[in-house]
């Protein structure tokens, strides 16, 4: 049951900024982060293995930790959550901001997410840059025409700064907007972390949607929704606009 003061909430706002963590992607079969390192990767930590260093250390154990995700992920879908929230966008000035490298929200038809952390279907040249698209699906790491340079995943990874851009519009929607759902984050990873709070910091209203509390703030402006994201977002949204329940998912 959702508090009928978060729907008029969401109904009366003028612009929502949306942060979203790997929490939004479990339910269409995608592992969380840290569940991620199954199989040959299980004796890793992410932090060890998300890292230039970690990359240079053993270029073909992370390529292949990315290129068996990358496969993992083609294999799915975008789920409730997912198509809620591109839904969202044509009831109201929505900002997609996106932690999750996963490519879902496009997907899902969000127009134009924020992808913090880039995008794991895309990769390109360790040492130049340059893009190579599609990616190969081969185990050995390929190397770059241009520079014969490794070929890397297009995310970023712990130690690397996040695209140019693409942080300053997401804190200028923190700033800008009159309500920040934080939806499937366990808010652990910075700077990303901090956007729902530099929101709360105004008395801009945070709705936290998440299968648990463990680990978030509370505040004055903090309400939490605990339940799985594919469920409340389009219950929250359909409660928002009944007209537009039709079209929501779920
Ligand atoms: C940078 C791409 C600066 C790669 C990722 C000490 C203190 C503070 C910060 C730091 C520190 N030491 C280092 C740092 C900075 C570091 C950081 O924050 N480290 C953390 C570990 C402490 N950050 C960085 O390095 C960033 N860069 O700071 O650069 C700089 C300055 C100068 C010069 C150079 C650099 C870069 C960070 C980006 C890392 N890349 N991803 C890849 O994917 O392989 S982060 C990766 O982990 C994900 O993208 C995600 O953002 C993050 C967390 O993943 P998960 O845990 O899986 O997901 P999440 O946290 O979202 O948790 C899941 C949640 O969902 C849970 O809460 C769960 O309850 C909930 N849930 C589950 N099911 C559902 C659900 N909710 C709803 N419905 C459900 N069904
Ligand atoms: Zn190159």
């Amino acid at each position: 049951m959702i508090p009928t003061q978060l729907i008029d909430i969401l109904r009366e706002a003028s612009h929502v900024a949306v942060l979203t963590g790997a929490g939004v992607s479990a339910e269409s079969g995608i592992p969380t982060f840290r569940d991620a390192l199954t199989g040959l990767w299980a004796n890793y930590r992410p932090e060890e293995l998300a890292t230039e260093a970690g990359f240079r250390r053993d270029p073909e154990l992370v390529w292949n930790w990315y290129r068996m995700r990358r496969q993992a992920i083609a294999a799915t879908e975008p789920n409730a959550g997912h198509l809620a929230l591109a839904r969202l966008g044509g009831l109201v000035t929505t900002t997609l901001i996106t932690q999750n490298v996963d490519g879902l929200h496009a997907r899902a038809g969000s127009p134009d997410p924020i992808e913090l952390h880039g995008n794991i279907t895309r990769v390109k040249c360790a040492d130049c840059g340059i893009p190579v698209d599609p990616a190969p699906d081969q185990e050995r790491v390929p190397r770059c025409s241009g520079c014969g340079g490794l070929i890397r995943p297009d995310v970023v990874w712990f130690g690397e700064l996040l695209p140019a851009g693409a942080l300053e519009r997401a804190r200028a929607a923190a700033l800008d907007c009159d309500l920040f759902l934080s939806v499937g984050t366990s808010n652990l990873v910075e700077p990303a972390a901090s956007l729902p709070w530099m929101a709360g910091r105004r008395g801009t209203p945070v709705i936290v949607i998440n299968t648990s509390d463990e680990g978030q703030r509370t505040g004055p402006s903090i309400r939490h929704l605990i339940g799985p994201s594919a469920t409340l977002l389009p219950a929250l949204i359909g409660a928002a606009w009944p007209a537009a329940r039709g079209g929501l998912p779920g």
